[in-house]
Parts: structure tokens; C-alpha cells; sequence
């Protein structure tokens, strides 16, 4: 069993941004900026926006919050994003979901403009990505091919299924290793809350991608020997034992399943961190243009 480092493979990918920005600094050019946006206090967002705004600064890049009342309106958060798509000291900016029930996610997501869109969610470049066109790739697919590729493990002829439809994680995902290109060309079955006979399905796969949000739901007596496990999930599972109540659990039960598998991620330190890097990757990116 070789574990998946995304942690490592993370830190390597933005050492070589940081590389990209001190040769910007040296042209005498400006540097990317990324602005995040978030409404309300969800806890977990909050430290999520956190991780995104310090790795921008580890990378040298330009970075602030901005943080909105849970109450604020679709309108006035509306008028904030016409204002970040007009600025042009900001090159990527993203709007950190879920969303409060009172504002339409879809909305707003159609009002960022595309090219500024580093978290790749507008039906612009969802559409690009599903046609094999030029694209900002969703962070978390393209954290998850990265460390595919990273790993030099193949895809093409693969069976893989995916767990799990979201627009954030499962369907990219889906599209991305289904496509004719390096580090796609498998055969990709989309698995959902509805699917039959899902351990059948499962103990063929080749590579499991889970995303699905439920703790430990994929277990040693669901996968075949020799899999590989790509684990998505970020679950918070009581546990008095640490400082915060809490601990951080994947969608795949690591150690029993780990032994049956030939690579696997851990979570923490898996998908998690890749998708942080690769948000940095798709800022860059946009600020190239
Ligand atoms: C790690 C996210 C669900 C819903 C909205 C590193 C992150 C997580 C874990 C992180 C996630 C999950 C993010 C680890 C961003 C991934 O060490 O394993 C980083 O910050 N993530 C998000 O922005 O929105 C979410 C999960």
C-alpha cells in the first residue's frame, strides 16, 4: 500500500508558485490577488476561507476576506461580486459556499465572471470542462487528477466509480477522468444515493473516488483487492480526546480498507490540501490569463 501524500504533493505544487510570484516580483510586475467571499459563520467555512487566504500569503500572492453578515442580501452580495468582476487588481476571486437558504447559489455562481472564476463553478467553464475545452478546472477534480498524475498512476481503460453527483467534486470528477486525455480515458461510472447494487459496482472499480460526505461508508468488504482510494470526504466526528471536540474522517474506513488497497489517501493530509493548492494553481492561471 502506497499512500497517497497530498500534503506533500500540495506543498511541492505551491513552492513552485511561490517560484512563479518571486519571478514576477523580480520583472517588477504585480502580484495575483485572490479575494474570498464569505456569508455567515459557518464554522467550517470559516476555517476554510482562513487556509486559502494564509496559503496565498505563503505563496506571496495578494489575498483578503471579505466577510458578510449571514443576513446580508442576494442583492447586495450581487453588487459586490459586478464590483470584483470590474476590479482589475483582483484576478480570481471566489464566493465560499454553502450559501445561507435566503441566496440563490446558482445566481450568484452565473454572475462571477468566468475568466475570474478560479473555483471553476460558472456553466461557462463547466461547459468548457465537459466539452475538452480550455478551462479553470473545480480545485478539488483538479486536486485529485494532480495527485493521480503526481503518483504516475494510470487511468486509461481503468474502471472507476465515482461516489457521489455534487457539482463541486463528484460530476466534474466524473467528466474529468472520462474525457480522452492524459489522466482521463476510464471508464467512469457515477454512483449516487439511487444506485442499485452498489457493492457489486464497487468491488469491479479499479479506482473508488468518494464523495459523498458520509463517515467510513466504504469498507474493506466493498473493494477489491489492489484499488485504488481516492477519499474525498472531510467528516467531522465527535472525539472528546482532541482539543476541538472533534476529528476529521473520510468517506472510506482508512484502516481496514488501507491493507486491500495499492494507493490511497488519508484524510487528513489527502484531497484536502491539493484542493487548496490548486486553488492557488487556477489564480495563477487567471492572472496570466
Ligand atoms: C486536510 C469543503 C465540504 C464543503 C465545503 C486540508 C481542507 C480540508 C482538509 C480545506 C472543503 C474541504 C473546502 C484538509 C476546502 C477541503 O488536511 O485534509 C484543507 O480547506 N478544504 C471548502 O472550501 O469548502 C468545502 C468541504
Amino acid at each position: 500500500m502506497i499512500l497517497l501524500d497530498g500534503k506533500a504533493t500540495a506543498l511541492q505544487i505551491k513552492t513552485e508558485i511561490k517560484e512563479s510570484v518571486e519571478q514576477l516580483k523580480t520583472e517588477g510586475k504585480r502580484v495575483p490577488n485572490l479575494i474570498a467571499v464569505l456569508v455567515g459563520e459557518n464554522t467550517a467555512s470559516l476555517s476554510y476561507v482562513k487556509s486559502k487566504v494564509k496559503a496565498c500569503n505563503m505563496v506571496g500572492f495578494d489575498s483578503s476576506l471579505i466577510h458578510l453578515d449571514a443576513d446580508t442580501t442576494e442583492a447586495v452580495l450581487l453588487d459586490l461580486i459586478k464590483q470584483l468582476n470590474t476590479d482589475s487588481t483582483v484576478d480570481g476571486y471566489i464566493v465560499q459556499l454553502p450559501l445561507p437558504k435566503h441566496i440563490d447559489a446558482n445566481k450568484i455562481l452565473l454572475a462571477v465572471a468566468p475568466e475570474k472564476d478560479v473555483d471553476g463553478f460558472h456553466p461557462v467553464n463547466m461547459g468548457k470542462l465537459t466539452l475538452n475545452l480550455e478551462t479553470i478546472i473545480p480545485a478539488t477534480p483538479y486536486g485529485i487528477i494532480t495527485l493521480i498524475k503526481a503518483y504516475g498512476i494510470e487511468t486509461k481503460g481503468k474502471r472507476v466509480v465515482v461516489l457521489g453527483r455534487s457539482n463541486i467534486v463528484g460530476r466534474p470528477t466524473s467528466i474529468l477522468l472520462s474525457l480522452n486525455k492524459p489522466y482521463g480515458n476510464a471508464t467512469v461510472t457515477l454512483a449516487h444515493s439511487k444506485t442499485k447494487n452498489l457493492d457489486k459496482l464497487l468491488l469491479e472499480a479499479d479506482i473508488i473516488i468518494a464523495a459523498i460526505g458520509k463517515p467510513h461508508f466504504v469498507t474493506a468488504a466493498m473493494v477489491k483487492e489492489g484499488v485504488v482510494i481516492i477519499d474525498v470526504g472531510i467528516n467531522r466526528v465527535e472525539d472528546a480526546s482532541r482539543k476541538r471536540g472533534y476529528r476529521l474522517v473520510g468517506d472510506v474506513a482508512f484502516d481496514t480498507v488501507a491493507p486491500k488497497a495499492s494507493y490511497i489517501t488519508p484524510v487528513p493530509g489527502g484531497v484536502g490540501p491539493m484542493t487548496i493548492a490548486m486553488l492557488l494553481k487556477n489564480t495563477l492561471l487567471a492572472y496570466k490569463g
